[in-house]
Parts: C-alpha cells; structure tokens; sequence
C-alpha cells in the first residue's frame, strides 16, 4: 500500500456490502458510504471547495456525519468538527479561526439557530443543509453525477496532509486548533485497537460524541479500518447500549467514565441491563480517569475487566493497559509506536498520533514540545513494572467534567462580563459522577444576593454565552478571592474553602 491513508479507503472497498453503519434502524454497507462520500467530495468540488480548504461540521451524530469526514478526506479539505454543544460565540471562534470555507449543519435544528445568530464569518462561503433544500443540500450534494471514472476526479491525499482540524481547550480562554494528519490518525488508531485485538466480526456501539478524538478516531476509524459495523447513536443513553448488547449483538464498547456511572445506574435498578452487558467482548475507558470503584463494580456486575487507556487530542492515545492485563488506577504501558517520560511528575511522550502543531500558532506549538516531546501537562507516576497512573493536571485552570476538557479562564472571562461580579475564580471540585465539577467563587459587585439567586442568575448568563455543560453548578460568595504575595489567586484554597 502506497500510504497509510490508503488503508482507510482500502477497507471501505474491502467491507463492501458488510453492514457499516447502523443508526435509528437504518443500515449502511461499506460500499454505500464509499459511493456517497465520492459524491459529496465531488458535489462539494463543483461548489468550489478545494483541497486545503476548511469544511467544519457543525452537526449532531448521524451516517451522514461519516460520509461528510470520508468526503472531505477524498478531497483533502480538512474536517473541522465542532462541539454541537458550543454557543455563539464558541462556534464563531472556531469558524474564524479555522477560516472554514463551509459548514455542514442540519436543517432545522438548535445548531442551524446559533449558526444564523453569529455575525457572518469573513472566509465562510457555504452552509451545507443536512435535511435541507438548496443547491448545498447534503442531500443535493450526494446526488451529484459523477464522471465516468470516479477515481480521477480525486486528488490523493497523502499521510503527512492535515486530516482533522480539532478544536480543544487549553490553559488560555479560547480553544486552539489541533492539526492531525492522516498518518498521526491511522498508524496511531491501528496500534491501539491492534493491541486490543479489534477484529471485523466486532460490533462497535459509538455513543460518544464525534467531535473529540475518543469517539471519532478510537470510535469511528478504528470500526472503519476494521471493517467493524458500527452501532452509531445520536447520543449517549444507557438504556439503549445495553439493548444493543442483548438485541442488536455489540461486542465493544468505548466511553468517558462518567458513561460507565450511567451503565452501573442503570444495572443497579434493572440487573437484566448486566446480563446484556456480559455478552460483551470489549469495555474500554479513557478521557478522564476511571474510578477504581467503578472498574471493580462494573466486572462484579458484568465480569468484565474495563480496559482503560489514557489519550489527549494533541498526541491521541499513547497509554493503555494491556488485553491480558487490565489494572484499575492505571493506564498501563506505552501504546506501540509511542514512548513516554516523566520529569518533575510531568508526564511527556513521543507519539504516533502526534498532532503536526495547532492551527496558525507556531509559538505556541513549539512551546508545548521540549526536545521533541510533548509536555502533556498531566502528573503521573510509573509504578515497578511500568505500568502509568495519572494523578491529575498540573495546571488547575483545565478542567475536565464528563470527558469534555474545559478551560477555567474561559468561563471566569465570561462571568467576569456580569455586572454582579466584580471577582471571579473558577474551580474544578472533585465530583463522584462527573469527576469535576465546575465551582464559581465569587467577589460580588454592590449588595450580595443569596448564592442560589447568584447561581441562578450566573446560569442563565452562562447559557447565553457559553455550552451547556461549562455552566458553574454552584457558586460561593467570598469577602475576597484568597490570594499570595504576590497577588495570584491560590486555587488550592478555594477548592479548600468550597470543602
Ligand atoms: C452534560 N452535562 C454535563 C456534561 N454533559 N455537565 C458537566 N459535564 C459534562 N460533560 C449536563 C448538561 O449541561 C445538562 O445540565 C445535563 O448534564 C444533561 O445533559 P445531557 O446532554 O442530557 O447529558 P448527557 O447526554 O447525559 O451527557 C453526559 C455525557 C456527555 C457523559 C454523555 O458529557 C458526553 O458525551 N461526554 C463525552 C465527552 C467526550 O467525548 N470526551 C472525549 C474528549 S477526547 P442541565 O443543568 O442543563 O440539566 C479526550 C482524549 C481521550 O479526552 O483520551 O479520550
Ligand atoms: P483532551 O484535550 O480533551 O483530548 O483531553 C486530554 C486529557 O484528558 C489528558 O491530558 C488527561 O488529562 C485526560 N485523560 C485522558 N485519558 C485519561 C485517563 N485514562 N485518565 C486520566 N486522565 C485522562
């Protein structure tokens, strides 16, 4: 095979007439998905979008989604995937900073509603109405006719070309762009699922969302590069993952660890949920970490081991225990292909999947790098036999609550515009369900109100500006934010003040 990339389109030729894609009692063949993003690349060529352009997708989980990622791989536009969850001003950072072209988003939904409120972006030509009318009407676009020989009206993209654009948090306010190609993506997707011996027979239930790396490249390219049928759900629900082990024969399963506390919820109050779940073949966590309580819960429920790796949208995934030996706490070895170290408790690694930098933002790529390794920002520890555990980030303004990265600074910027606050800091406190749980301590302008009236009101602000799930869920009053000599906000002590 001439490049890595190759693999991909090979095992879509490869799969067929297999089943690819199951979504709401819909079904896709291999062949299906290769024909219909051969279109849309080709729709989306007539419309002027070229190679090297920006398409974002701006769209809930669906088959639809996958034909628009393998169309714009055809073309070598970059997919652009954008949290469906992102308010105005989130999306409108993510399409002036990519300079998307296009945005695919469906029609008539709550994202249509955000995308027509923001003020236009200057690079943005196209909306491409999923379920819509119009001559960028997805479905228009995959009707198009294509030349007698298909293949020729493609451009060929190659391993080091810039697959994905993915927007993530950081330490800073606004979310950076993560360049990675298609290289980073396959080699670093078949390592991993290699090692957890993904096989074609498998059937993979995807319920994490598509935007972020665990569900779209674990999740979505390793099914393809295995020619797997994937079970896709529009979004996470654990009534309908368990009926998919006992109805619809999934074997794996990938999910944040707040996912696993639904699943347990669920087999605590209906035990036949567990007998669904033992038919399973593979459990897999990542993004955050898994509580050991819930690994021993779960294989006493399932007498399943959860297999946990550990991952980041810069590097993908370069740690995970091993199919034979799976240990609660850690994230195991270095995934093939990937070598870690750690210095002063930083965890830095060397990685297959490693991102080619973030999107316009030299300075700040080659800072995350110190002789060629990535400077993860995450405290771990090797234990005798080298296996890694994660014990948390350096920096306490990144915060992860259900998987979702989010950063601190970025919703302190927000509450900082509400005439109520006159000082803000935001914390991530330890929470059992969502493992952080986002904590506003709060200097108020004029008279305090109580702090359910503040919260209520920080909410409803928040709402506006921001995505759902980086709204504070409680709120302290303080006479002052605790700070040192020097004037910094001690964070340490508000999460000790909070209790
Ligand atoms: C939803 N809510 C959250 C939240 N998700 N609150 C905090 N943190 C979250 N992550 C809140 C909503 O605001 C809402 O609050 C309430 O929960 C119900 O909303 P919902 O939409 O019905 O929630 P649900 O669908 O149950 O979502 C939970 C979830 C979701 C766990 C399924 O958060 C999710 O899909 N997480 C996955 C994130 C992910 O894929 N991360 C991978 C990053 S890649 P209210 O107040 O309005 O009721 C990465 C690298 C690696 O990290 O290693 O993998
Ligand atoms: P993201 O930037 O959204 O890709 O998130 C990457 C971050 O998720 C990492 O830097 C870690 O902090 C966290 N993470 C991913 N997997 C794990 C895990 N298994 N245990 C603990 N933290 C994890």
């Amino acid at each position: 095979m001439r490049e890595s990339v190759d693999r991909l389109f090979f095992a879509l030729a490869n799969g067929a007439d297999k089943t690819a894609v199951v979504f709401e009692g819909r079904e896709w063949t291999f062949a299906q998905l290769d024909r219909l993003s051969r279109r849309y690349a080709r729709g989306l060529a007539l419309a002027g979008v070229s190679a090297g352009d920006r398409v974002a997708v701006y769209a809930e989980t669906s088959p639809e989604v996958v034909v628009a990622l393998l169309g714009h791989y055809r073309l070598g536009a970059l997919h652009v995937p954008i949290n469906t969850r992102y308010q105005g001003e989130e999306l409108s950072h993510v399409l002036e900073d990519s300079g998307a072209k296009a945005v695919l988003v469906g029609a008539g939904t709550e994202g249509e509603r955000v995308l027509a409120e923001i003020p236009q972006p200057p690079a943005l030509r196209h909306r491409i109405l999923l379920g819509g009318a119009g001559d960028l009407a997805f479905e228009r676009l995959v009707r198009t006719h294509l030349p007698a020989r298909e293949a020729d009206a493609e451009p060929a993209p190659k391993d080091a070309d810039t697959a994905i654009l993915l927007y993530t948090s950081g330490t800073t306010g606004k979310s950076k762009g993560v360049e990675l190609s298609f290289c980073s993506i396959v080699e670093n997707t078949l390592a991993v699922t290699g090692l957890w011996r993904f096989e074609s027979a498998d059937r993979q239930a995807i319920a994490l969302p598509l935007f972020h790396v665990h569900g779209l490249c674990l999740g979505v390219h390793g099914a393809l590069l295995h020619t797997q049928t994937a079970l896709l759900f529009p979004r996470f629900d654990a009534e309908r993952i368990a009926d998919a082990f006992a109805r619809d024969g999934a074997t794996v399963f990938q999910g944040v660890p707040t996912m696993y506390v639904r699943l347990l919820e669920l087999m605590a109050a209906r035990p036949e949920a567990a007998q669904a779940l033992r038919r399973g073949r593979l459990f897999t966590a990542g993004s955050a970490a898994l509580p050991a309580d819930d690994f021993v819960a779960f294989e006493e429920r399932t007498g399943h081991r959860i297999l946990e790796r550990y991952g980041m949208s810069e590097t993908l995934f370069t740690l995970s225990n091993l199919y034979e030996d799976r240990r609660p706490g850690t994230v195991g070895l270095p995934v093939p292909g990937c070598e870690i170290k750690i210095v002063d408790d930083e965890l830095f690694v060397k990685s297959n999947g490693i991102m080619t930098g973030y999107w316009g933002k030299p300075a700040e790529t080659a800072a995350s790098f110190a002789d060629g390794w990535f400077a993860t920002g995450d405290v771990a520890r090797r234990d005798a036999d080298g296996a890694v555990s994660i014990l948390g980030r350096k920096s306490v303004d990144v915060i992860k609550s259900g998987g979702f990265k989010i950063s601190a600074r970025e919703i302190e910027d927000v509450l900082r515009r509400h005439p109520r606050v006159r000082e803000v800091a935001v914390v991530g406190a330890p929470d059992r369900v969502w493992g952080q749980r986002i904590v506003a301590a709060v200097v108020t302008e004029g008279p305090a109100p109580s702090e359910e009236q503040l919260i209520e009101e920080l909410s409803a602000f928040c709402a506006r500006h921001l995505a759902d799930y980086k709204r504070p869920r409680a709120v302290r009053i303080l006479d002052e934010l605790p700070r040192n000599a020097l004037g910094k906000v001690q964070k340490h002590r508000i999460l000790e003040i909070i209790g």
